[in-house]
């Protein structure tokens, strides 16, 4: 998608800390972390929200969640972390981008605001 800014990151055509990243999926730190560990999970391909996934897309979103357990471990937060998307606008999702939000590095409340 030409102007998703997500879509430029996969493309390497903007630049973000990749922390992880494969043929399909792509992990990078959050421009505005809330936390001390907090990386955005992507799939290279455009898909605006989880609620857009088809069946066909079963595959993709397993390897986002083996992502997200692949880039906790390279965070080192793999024993403590959260894996959290937030689905439309009044759920607070910003960019509309598929993407999962990986926190973890201090203590985590529940349940989120
Ligand atoms: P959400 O509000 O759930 O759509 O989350 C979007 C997140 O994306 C938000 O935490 C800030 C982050 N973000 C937005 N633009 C950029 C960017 O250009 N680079 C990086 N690394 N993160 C971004």
């Amino acid at each position: 998608m030409a102007d998703c800014i997500f879509c430029k990151i996969a493309a390497g055509e903007v630049n973000a800390k990749v922390v992880y990243e494969d043929a399909d999926t792509l992990a990078f730190l959050d421009l505005n972390p809330q936390a001390p560990a907090h990386a955005l999970i992507i799939p290279r391909r455009h898909l605006p929200r989880l609620a857009a996934a088809e069946d066909i897309d079963a595959g993709l979103l397993g390897k986002l969640q083996l992502t997200a357990v692949k880039t906790a471990k390279l965070l080192k937060i793999e024993t403590a972390f959260r894996l959290v998307t937030n689905n439309g606008k009044a759920a607070g999702q910003s960019v509309d981008h598929l993407h999962y939000h990986l926190l973890g590095g201090r203590k985590l409340l529940w349940p989120p605001g």
